[in-house]
Parts: C-alpha cells; structure tokens; sequence
C-alpha cells in the first residue's frame, strides 16, 4: 500500500495530525494507496517554507530558474511510463492516454515556461520633456495553485509551472481524489535540485486544506481550476483579503455541425470530443448541434461508431473509454442520465453502467450515452454533467443555434464544423465563448490565451497571460 506525503521544505513529511484518506483504483473500485488528511497546520509549514525561500528564489537569475524547471521537464520525460501508470490507476484513464496526453503535456508545462520567462519582456512609454515610463513585472510572494482530478499531472503543472518561471515559490494542493503523480512530481522535484521551499504539497481534502491557501493571509494569489461551484467559494473567500484570482472552472461547450462541414473528419474528431478521458475534460463537447438536413446521416453514424468504442481496464491498452474516477462521480453522470429520461430525452446508445470481471468487477465504468429530443433549456443541457454523455439537438438556422449555444451560465469552448469561411468566423464571432476551435477540437498552441467566460472562470492561463497573473507590474515614472 503506498503511503502518499507532503512535499514541504524539500522533504517528503507525514502530515501533522497522522491520518491518511483512502485513496482509490477507479479501475478496480479497491483502496490502493492512503493520501496525508492534512490540515492548516501542514499549510503553515508550508506557507512558512515557501516565504524563507522567496526572497532567495525571486532573485535567482531567470536563466538559472529555466535550467531547474527544463530539468524537471527532462525527468518527466525519462519517467513517462511510470507516471502514464500512475495517472492511469489514480484517475481511471487509459494508460495510452496518459502517455500521450497529461504526461508528455507536464514535461511540455515545464519547458514551455521554462523558455517562456527567457523571452518575458516589459514596456516602456515616452513623454516629452524628458520623462520616461517603464514598466517592472516582478514576481509577488507565494503563489497557491489548486487542481483537479480529471487531468491530474497536466493541470497541476500547468499552474506551478509559470508560477515558479516568474520568480514566485508555491504551496499547491492536487485533489484529493488523484494525488498520486503530484506525490511522484515531489520526488522528481528533489532530484532536480529545486531548493527547498520553493515548491511545497499539501495533500487533503479541499474544504480544509483547499480553504486553509485560499485564505492563508500570506498567498496574495491564487489559481484555481475545478468546479464552477467550488470557484465562486474561492472567490467569496478571497475576495474581501483582495488575492488575485485566476479561476479555470466548468463548461457546457457547444460543438456546432453544419451540413456543408467535412463528415468524416467531423465524425472521428467528434468521437473524441465528445468521450476522450470518459468525457471528464472540461472541454469536451456536450452539446452536440447538428444542422437539420445531416441531423439523420449524423446520428446513424454517430450512434454506430459509438457503440465500437471499448469500454473497460484502463491499463489494459486496448480500451478507448476507462473508469470515471469515482464511484460519487459515476453516481453524479448517471442521475443526469436519469433525469435526461424523466425531462423526454431519449436514449441512442449507452445509459449504463458497465459491469466487467476479474479485477476490474468493482471498478466504475459507464458506457458512452447519446441522448436527443430535449429542448436546448432542459436541466440536462444546461448543467454540467462532466461524463461520458451527450446530446444531440438539431437547427435551422444560424441565428437559431447562436442563439441555443449562447444560452447556458458557461462559455468556456465551442466546436464549429463547416467548410464556408464566411460561416465560421461569423459564427466564432459570436459565441460566447473563451476559445472556439474551427473543424478542429484540442489543439493547443500554449502561447494563447485560456479560459473561459460567464461562469466558466475569471482571467486567462497561459503564454505571457498566465506569466502577467504571476508578476505585478509596477509603473517607475523618471524625469531627466
Ligand atoms: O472539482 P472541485 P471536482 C467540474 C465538474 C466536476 C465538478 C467537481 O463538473 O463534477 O467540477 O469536480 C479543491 N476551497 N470540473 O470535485 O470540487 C479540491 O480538493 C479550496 C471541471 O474535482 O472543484 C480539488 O483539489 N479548494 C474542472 C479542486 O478544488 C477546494 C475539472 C477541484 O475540486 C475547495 C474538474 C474549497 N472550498 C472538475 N473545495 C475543469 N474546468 O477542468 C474543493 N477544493
């Protein structure tokens, strides 16, 4: 059984209190590890850390905090399988997954910023006169990153990453429910040789060691990604201390079908839009719009090319869909499905758990659902089901699906399939929306900005966004 610890002052330490959470295989349904049940007492030693090593860290050339973060990206590189396995038992992906997507993305996070801080410049703005302007964009103090369980290690990484580029040190919490590779990070972390305190773990639960950063009175910021619910929380509690707040939350992200768009590149990337990682990416297109006259060739061949998809062991490599990562979420996406039933829905493919043998018999595996004929304004498509579940929804016109895609508390990403130039920039134009992807879905080019808008977040992550969230710009206004 493996005995997961806190990462703080550059060591591995139990937490104070002694107790531990079960942590559980979703594959398995089984206990496979205990995770530290930390408290506030853990998040001020790790508070205290992460303050004696600022001043040192913040005045460390950038080109030498670049060399440690490029070497921590070399060590996640050299330990992809182990960290792809580890992903995987945490989380209930499938392992090819993991080697593809998070893990690979966490060694991208670290080089990306790595390189990023090297090229991260300021203004500087000309009077007459003989008065100059510039602008200094300094690191802040202690930065408190939270992520969540559907993309473990990439999300986690995605936060500390610039944080510590842009001279800041860290006290971050992984969820409870994934801790394992954030553990594993800790331990290739000390390898690298990064000093001690500059980056500090705390495991636990988010109402007692989430709560004990977000309103430590000595983490001026915070970057946040999870549930919209738990964002608006972190706001209510950080607001009045003025932190500065980057939130990453929910999506009901609209993916748009056009009956002019290429159908078979459409079809295979909708496939994944709609089920990659068992539909637990906030990015995932859950409402599916399809322009009426494709509306019948579309769900005959989306029905029948779903209904392939292999559900089962995640770490068996053969598996398209894994575990959903536990049994309270499982429970969550399938009285969605229920209530889908009770609002007219009806059911294409999937609706079920899956029940597989062995090993895997207690594991916690759905079977990817189509759902259609609910209007755009039923509960199920307009909440959050964050699972393997999708509905389909026809339109006449553009303004009509304008219209029914604007029409939810979320803005976070959107999915448009047409070959008409005209069609899709007009229709980007007017999604609102933090990200709209044009017969394409999850390309990421990091240097852009990410986020969403309405209830799906506040501030922008990535490229010189998420190293402007990390830094204060202080205007130094001189006469000569
Ligand atoms: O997120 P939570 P969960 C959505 C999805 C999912 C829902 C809940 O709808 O069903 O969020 O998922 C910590 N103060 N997304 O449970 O609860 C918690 O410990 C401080 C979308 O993962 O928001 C964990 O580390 N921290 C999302 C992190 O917050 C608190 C991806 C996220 O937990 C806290 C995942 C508190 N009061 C879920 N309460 C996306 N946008 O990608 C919890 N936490």
């Amino acid at each position: 059984m493996e005995i997961i610890k806190n990462y703080i002052d550059g060591t591995l330490v139990e937490p104070k209190s002694g107790a531990y959470l079960d942590n559980f295989n979703p594959a398995t349904g089984q206990v496979y590890s205990q995770i530290p049940d930390s408290a506030e007492e853990d998040v001020n030693d790790a508070v205290k850390a992460a303050k004696l090593a600022y001043p040192s860290w913040s005045k460390t050339a950038k080109e030498t905090r670049s060399e440690i973060l490029a070497k921590i990206a070399m060590l996640i590189e050299k330990n992809l399988d182990r960290l792809a396995l580890a992903e995987s038992m945490d989380n209930g992906k499938p392992v090819s997954l993991a080697k593809q997507v998070d893990i690979p993305r966490a060694a991208t996070n670290f080089n990306f910023f790595a390189t990023a801080i090297l090229h991260y410049a300021s203004e500087s703005h000309a009077m007459e006169n003989g008065v100059i302007n510039y602008t200094l964009r300094e690191p802040i103090g202690v930065a408190g990153c939270i992520s969540p369980w559907n993309l473990p290690l990439y999300l986690f990484t995605w936060k500390i990453a610039p944080a510590l580029a842009a001279g800041n040190t860290v006290v971050a919490k992984p969820s409870e429910v994934t801790p394992m590779t954030a553990f594993l990070l800790s331990e290739l972390c000390i390898e690298a040789g990064l000093p001690a305190g500059v980056l500090n773990i705390v495991h636990g639960l988010g109402n007692k060691v989430g709560a004990a950063i977000t309103t430590h009175p000595d983490i001026p910021m915070i970057s946040f990604t999870g549930g919209t619910a738990t964002g608006a929380q972190i706001a209510k509690e950080a607001a009045p201390m003025f932190k500065k707040l980057s939130l990453e939350l929910g999506g009901k992200n609209p993916n748009i079908i056009f009956a002019d768009c290429d159908f078979e590149k459409m079809l295979q990337v909708t496939l994944k839009s709609s089920f990659s990682n068992q539909g637990e990416i906030c990015l995932c297109g859950s409402r599916i719009f399809i322009e009426k006259p494709l509306y019948e060739k579309f769900k005959t061949a989306f029905v029948e090319a779903t209904e392939k998809l292999k559900v089962g062991n995640p770490q068996s490599g053969d598996s398209d869909l894994g575990a959903i990562v536990s049994e309270e979420h499982m429970d969550k996406i399938l009285s969605y499905i229920e209530l889908a039933k009770e609002e007219g829905g009806s059911i294409l493919a999937g609706g079920n758990r899956v029940s597989l043998s062995g090993e895997q018999e207690k594991g916690w595996y759905l079977e990817p659902t189509i759902i259609e004929g609910l209007g755009h304004e039923c509960r199920t498509n307009q909440e959050e089901i964050f699972g393997p579940v999708v509905t389909l929804i026809p339109f006449d016109s553009e303004e009509e699906v304008i219209e029914m895609a604007n029409s939810t508390k979320y803005g976070l990403s959107s999915t448009i399939w047409t070959k008409d130039l005209n069609t899709a920039h007009r229709v980007a134009e007017n999604l609102h929306v933090g990200i709209a992807w044009i017969n394409c879905w999850l390309l990421r080019d990091l240097r852009t900005p990410f986020g969403g808008t309405k209830s799906s977040g506040v501030g922008r992550e990535g490229g010189f966004e998420a190293l402007h969230f990390f830094t204060e710009p202080k205007n130094v206004c001189i006469k000569y």
